[in-house]
């Protein structure tokens, strides 16, 4: 059945109706037993929903791509909307000394729409002083607020809802000035920095806060089902919602003087690494995509069933997600597609997917042979792919177009994935 079907709003409905009901409602636990994942076929990124062969790059560009993505639009993540009409930013409050005069620190918010009160992301940007160009930069949504990057007592401190953390600062929804700099581990500023790069971080919960509220509130205001109505099968979930507010933040790094548009990366961990992709697929700008444990949903093949599945992470986060793909829990094998296709959309631009040995429940094998399954999309366009057999020894990136490593350790950002990060960013370069 998945590759035949007619591609387009049709799709949607046809597949839909064709699966049988529901059997269970319980999500038995994960599997994590090698010798029971089960054998899967994986859907040819290379053979069209009409069965033709894509055996050039326009094929590729004019036919198969569009529809790989009108998949995903469709059954997994939503529909991206259009950039906003009334796109706006404030001018950026500029410290030229920040960091003891290391760095220049922007803030600059961005307005989704016209109305004052609407929607807004506060995007905070450091960019190495010492420079003799625009800077590469690397693009990032973070957890806790930009605060919580870096001790930096100049950041604003966030006000949006937040999801409390007696750790981190953040009670009754709100961060603290106990939040500064909880998760600066993850963001090794003095770093990137150093190595000639910027780094431009928002907060997600600026975009759509990250709790199943009924899509009311964040960017989900701008598009609203009419009353009464109900929630279309391919509406847009909050990794749309995110990776959209991604590409806004985007539009306003072509208008930074300060900033090489041609080199930004976007990268993101965990639900974020999913947006990060998703991102990439939608938004040719990006130079570099960077998955850091994404995991289900993410870089991770929903065939093989190892850690969290599709009936996990509905349960769990249906929000995340368009209302079709709840359907497929439990029903992998039927999806037309699996999470090869996604990084095979970031194609020919390079794509770095990474795991951790012990972040399980994201299936680190299942993201690497994900990416391996894109590598024939990458050498069709004549990039070359992932210049790997196997999975790598922990420790051990393998580097290409499509890029990969397994690093020691649990399921987290460290300084050992950033490195490797700009280690990759080097070689990219203007196009
Ligand atoms: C987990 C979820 C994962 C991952 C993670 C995170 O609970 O099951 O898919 O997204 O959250 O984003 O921290």
């Amino acid at each position: 059945m998945p590759h035949r079907i007619s591609v387009g709003l049709s799709l949607c409905a046809a597949l839909l109706a064709a699966l049988p009901p529901r059997a269970s409602a319980a999500p038995p636990n994960a599997n994590y037993d090698e010798t029971k994942v089960g054998a899967y076929t994986l859907p040819d990124p290379l053979v069209c929903a009409d069965g033709t062969p894509v055996r050039d790059a326009e094929t590729w560009r004019a036919k198969r791509r569009p529809e790989i993505l009108e998949l995903f639009s469709a059954l997994e993540y939503g529909r991206m909307p259009p950039p906003p009409k009334q796109l706006r930013f404030d001018p950026p409050r500029v410290e030229t000394g920040a960091l003891g005069g290391t760095a220049i620190r922007k803030q600059v918010r961005i307005h989704f729409s016209d109305r004052a009160d609407g929607p807004s992301m506060d995007l905070l940007l450091y960019i190495p002083k010492e420079r003799t160009a625009p800077a590469p930069a690397f693009l990032g949504l973070n957890f806790y607020g930009n605060h919580s990057i870096h001790p930096d007592p100049g950041i604003d401190l966030n006000t949006n809802w937040m999801r409390d953390s007696k750790e981190f600062g953040v009670a009754n929804h709100r961060a603290s000035e106990a939040s500064r700099g909880v998760r600066a581990s993850r963001w090794p500023v003095g770093r990137i920095l150093a190595r000639g790069y910027a780094l431009a971080t928002a907060y997600y919960g600026d975009i759509d806060p990250d709790f199943d509220d009924g899509f009311q509130n964040g960017v989900h205001a701008l598009w609203p089902t009419p009353p009464g109505a109900p929630r279309p099968p391919d509406a847009p979930g909050a990794i749309t919602a995110w990776a959209w507010g991604l590409s806004r933040a985007m539009d306003y790094l072509q208008t930074d003087p300060d900033i090489d548009p041609r080199r930004v990366a976007v990268m993101g961990h965990s639900r974020l690494g999913k947006t990060a992709l998703w991102a990439g697929a939608n938004d040719a700008r990006f130079a570099l995509v960077i998955s850091n444990n994404s995991g289900c949903g993410g870089a991770a093949l929903h065939r093989r069933d190892f850690g969290e599945q599709i009936r996990h992470i509905t349960k769990a986060f249906p929000h995340w997600f368009c209302p079709a793909f709840v359907h497929f829990a439990d029903r992998e094998h039927e999806l037309p597609f699996d999470q090869h296709m996604l990084i095979a959309l970031v194609a020919p631009r390079t794509a770095y997917i990474a795991s951790a040995e012990e972040d399980r429940w994201a299936d680190p094998k299942g993201e690497f042979l994900a990416a391996k399954a894109a590598d024939p999309v990458y050498r069709l366009l004549g990039t070359g792919g992932l210049p790997a057999a196997d999975m790598p020894a922990v420790n051990t990136p393998v580097t290409g177009a499509i890029s990969y490593h397994v690093r020691t350790g649990k399921h987290d950002v460290t300084d050992f994935d950033w490195d490797r990060y700009m280690d990759c960013a080097d070689r990219l370069r203007p196009r």
